[in-house]
């Protein structure tokens, strides 16, 4: 976990890292603290979309939601964002190769950090929660986020050489999200904003979240489109303010989302992993999506 070099920056971070593959270079540390996100091309293959693809439409489609496919769970969300499937890991294939990606792990072990602290005491970080979004026309997800709403488990900060965030997304692209696709919204910079954005007080924008509702972020004020081709990764810090434009093509957009936060967070909706996927992952890739063994007595009392 050491060894990787950080040749360009002027003060040697603290050292984070898988050695030999890519560290953040400091042009793309200088971007991600001013804009929120990076944006990665062609973290994928192509035979990698088809396979993860291929994987996702093994799920029947009528799975109803809160319901299972193997270790997979539908999320139980409005149909106006379309369907989303938790814990696609245990699909298999690419879905568990993204969980220690090389392309792209130093950079979310640099961004989450806590290095050299209590923070890694049980691990590097840890997949707090990954997920799979297809959308068709019609359907969107609502602006949410931003540095106004300051939390430990989405926050970001940056002090003393090291960066703090609580959350960072993954977010790859299955297929091509251009205009009309419904691709991501993020609004740069905004990880840092003091003030709530005026478009979370309009009323008319009060119910966007609700089984009847169904907003976007394409009329937010400052809100850019990141154009993504299948195979693309957005790496970006939750607290940026964000949500996607409406689909209004044919077809659908297919995404993936891989949170990675503190090794001692606590997984979003309490989802475990199979042990036949801890067994088998590898030391890095288990201490993602297991940073520790639950410490019980050996006959847990009974509860009261
Ligand atoms: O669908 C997108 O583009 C963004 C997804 C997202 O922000 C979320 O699920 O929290
Ligand atoms: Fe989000």
């Amino acid at each position: 976990m050491s060894g990787a070099k950080f040749d360009d920056h002027a003060i040697t971070p603290p050292a984070v890292t898988v050695a030999d593959v890519p560290v953040p270079t400091a042009l793309d540390e200088y971007r991600f603290d001013l804009n929120g996100f990076l944006l990665i091309r062609g973290l994928l293959t192509p035979e990698e979309i088809a396979d993860g693809n291929r994987r996702i439409d093994e799920i029947p489609r009528d799975l109803s939601r809160g319901g299972w496919h193997g270790w997979v769970q539908r999320e139980d969300h409005p149909e106006h964002r379309g369907i989303s499937y938790q814990q696609v890991y245990e699909l298999g294939g690419v879905f568990e190769r993204l969980i220690d990606h090389r392309r792209i792990i130093n950079y979310l072990l640099r961004f989450i950090g806590g290095h050299d602290t209590h923070d890694v005491y049980h691990g590097p970080a840890a997949i707090d929660e990954n997920f799979f979004t297809i959308r068709g026309p019609g359907e969107a997800i609502p602006i949410h986020s931003g540095g106004h709403d300051l939390s430990s488990r989405c926050g970001y900060r940056y002090h003393n050489g090291r960066f703090l965030c609580g959350e960072i997304n993954v977010l790859t692209a299955f297929t091509d999200a251009g205009p009309g696709d419904g691709a991501t919204m993020v609004i740069p910079g905004s990880h840092k904003s003091n003030m709530i954005h005026p478009a979370f007080l309009r009323r008319d924008r009060a119910h966007e979240w609700s089984a009847e509702g169904g907003g976007s972020a394409e009329d937010v004020e400052g809100a850019i489109e990141i154009d993504m081709k299948a195979g693309d990764t957005l790496v970006f810090v939750d607290a940026l303010c964000h949500g996607s434009a409406r689909r209004t093509n044919a077809g659908e957009r297919r995404i993936s989302v891989y949170r990675y936060g503190s090794s001692w967070g606590r997984t979003r909706f309490g989802h475990q992993p199979s042990p036949e996927m801890v067994a088998r992952a590898n030391p890095l890739a288990r201490r993602l999506i297991w940073p520790r063994e639950p410490n019980r007595p050996p006959k847990p009392p009974e509860r009261s």
